[in-house]
């Protein structure tokens, strides 16, 4: 059974409480859980912390716990090169995730320092961006297999 570690970044600790109409109303809890029940064959590793040195020790654990990671690394994406620097680091693969459009809004959305480290960037489609996210990972494990 693969294991994917979903990692989430500053303030999506506060989804479905603040700001639903640009992040929705689910919770995170909510979000973990539909993507549980999407893929009842993977094992998951939730993680979320607004501390970007947590978010790196994360990354690094999972290097030899998980097979691939989901990232939505909020506003860390636009300019943490130490995030980045941790994704370069290990030997998984990873997605860049996003719950909206960042290149629908302001420009300082539109740059991310983590993309070119990752396998692509999935953003706009919701708490799907994370389903997309997984598929994405699944193919590449099914291809280096
Ligand atoms: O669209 C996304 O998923 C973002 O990663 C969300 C980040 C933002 O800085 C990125 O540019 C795009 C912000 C997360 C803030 O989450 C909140 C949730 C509820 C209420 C307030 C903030």
């Amino acid at each position: 059974m693969p294991i994917i570690a979903i990692i989430n970044g500053p303030n999506l600790n506060l989804l479905g409480r603040r700001e639903p109409g640009v992040y929705g109303a689910l919770t995170l809890d909510d979000i973990n859980a539909r993507i549980q029940k999407r893929f009842p064959d993977v094992q998951f590793a939730f993680f979320q912390s607004n501390h970007e040195g947590e978010l790196i020790d994360y990354i690094h654990d999972a290097w030899s716990r998980a097979d691939g990671i989901v990232l939505n690394a909020g506003a860390y994406t636009h300019y943490s090169i130490a995030l980045r620097d941790a994704l370069a680091a290990v030997d998984i693969p990873a997605v860049e995730v996003h719950l909206s459009n960042v290149h629908a809004r302001e420009s300082f959305r539109h740059h991310s320092v983590i993309a070119p480290v990752c396998l692509g960037q999935i953003a706009g489609f919701g708490w799907q961006s994370y389903v997309l996210g997984v598929h994405a990972i699944l193919d590449r494990i099914e291809q280096s297999a």
